[in-house]
């Protein structure tokens, strides 16, 4: 059987990357970096068809004995700072993970066996404040926070290795996608959980910042079946991956909350503290290169996403579960 090696394994996309990996027949070995309290959740259905093995993108030496002990055909590169309002509070540390972090995995791959097929999780957030409308592979770069900058240096880093050492490294360059499994302080499920929370009483109002920032969302799930499929190519390459439909902050708003009979406007309070320094406006993704080369499409609607969203969130929190409050983590300071 094939061996993949999937960092993030313990983020939302890393998740649903170990389940597809595991139907086309891998050996999954996720990479975890050490915490205080283990924080498999997103894995524990799949947790004992998988192998876990601690590493850090900040340590070299972690990345290259886990390339050495478990000699994977194919890398995904999934780990990240991720969450832009926090690039802004610890660029520095956003830089050693999102960007220096990928130099040091493929030098490892360099050392240990350059055949290995490397996948970069590269961001639609490098488009930034967009020069054309939509983005594909060819717009230029302007990333408008640390994020975005370090995922950009990422993205050249990742090509730069591929011209010069004939390596197979791909970067997919995935619009924002969410699901049931996305992390709390992303937007769509920030407000697919405060709709949930606000329907069952447990809630009054949702504090968010800007509502007319647009973005292009698709699910999880189908964005890593993309990545698969990048690698499964003769040739490597980058890839923008998108539903190709824009939606603004305040129309996710009106979705969540009409799916469950309410009206957004009763309960959105716009909150100066959640508005960021130099803000993304618009984005939206042209995915044909991925559609007629690896033959990618999304599956889920926006729509199919996000009712799903909010009911997951209303059986999680009907079934008692406890959500943090995660205000003081997630408004913008700098
Ligand atoms: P996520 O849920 O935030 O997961 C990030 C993962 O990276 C977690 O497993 C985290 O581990 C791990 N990590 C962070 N720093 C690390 C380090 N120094 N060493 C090893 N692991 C580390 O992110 P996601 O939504 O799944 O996204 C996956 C990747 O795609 C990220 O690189 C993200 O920047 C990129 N991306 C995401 C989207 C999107 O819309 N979701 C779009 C474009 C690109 P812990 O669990 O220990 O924190
Ligand atoms: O913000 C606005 C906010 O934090 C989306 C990451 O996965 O996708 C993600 O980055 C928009 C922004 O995602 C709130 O100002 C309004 O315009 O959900 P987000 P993001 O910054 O687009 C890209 C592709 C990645 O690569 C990243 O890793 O929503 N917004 N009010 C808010 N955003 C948040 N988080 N919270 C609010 O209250």
């Amino acid at each position: 059987m094939p061996t993949a090696l999937i960092t993030g394994i313990t983020g939302q996309d890393g998740s649903y990357l170990a389940e597809k990996l595991l139907q086309e027949g891998y050996d999954v070995v996720g990479m975890v970096r050490r915490t205080s309290v283990i924080n498999l959740d997103r894995l524990q259905h799949i947790e004992d068809r998988i192998t876990l093995v601690q590493g850090d993108l900040l340590d070299e030496v972690s990345l290259i004995s886990v390339l050495r002990e478990f000699e994977p055909t194919e890398i995904y590169n999934l780990a990240a700072m991720s969450f832009v309002p926090t690039s802004w509070q610890q660029p520095v540390l956003t830089g050693e993970a999102t960007a220096l972090g990928v130099t040091r995995m493929l030098d490892a791959i360099r050392m240990t066996n350059k055949a290995i097929r490397f996948y970069q999780a590269s961001s639609s957030e490098m488009f930034g404040k967009v020069v054309e409308v939509p983005q594909r592979e060819s717009t230029p770069f302007h990333p408008r926070s640390p994020y975005g900058v370090a995922k950009v240096y990422g993205h050249w880093i990742t090509v730069n290795y591929r011209e010069s050492y004939d390596m197979h490294a791909n970067s997919g360059i995935l619009f924002n996608h969410g699901s049931p499994r996305r992390g709390l302080e992303f937007v769509e499920r920030k407000i697919s959980l405060g709709v949930a929370a606000i329907k069952l009483g447990q809630a009054q109002e949702l504090r968010l910042g800007n509502l007319e920032a647009r973005r292009d969302i698709g699910f999880a799930g189908d964005y890593v079946r993309a990545m698969w499929q990048m690698l499964q190519q003769d040739e490597p390459g980058d890839y923008v991956i998108a539903t190709g439909e824009t939606h603004s902050i305040r129309e996710i708003c009106e979705t969540a909350f009409a799916h469950v009979g309410l009206d957004y406007q009763d309960y959105v309070v716009s909150d100066p503290r959640f508005y960021r320094p130099a803000e993304v406006d618009l984005l939206v993704g042209d995915a044909s290169r991925a559609r007629e080369t690896i033959g990618w499409e999304p599956q889920m609607t926006f729509l199919q996403l996000m009712q799903a969203m909010v009911d997951a969130d209303l059986q999680k929190l009907e079934s008692g579960v406890k959500m943090p409050n995660l205000v003081e983590f997630t408004t913008v300071r700098y």
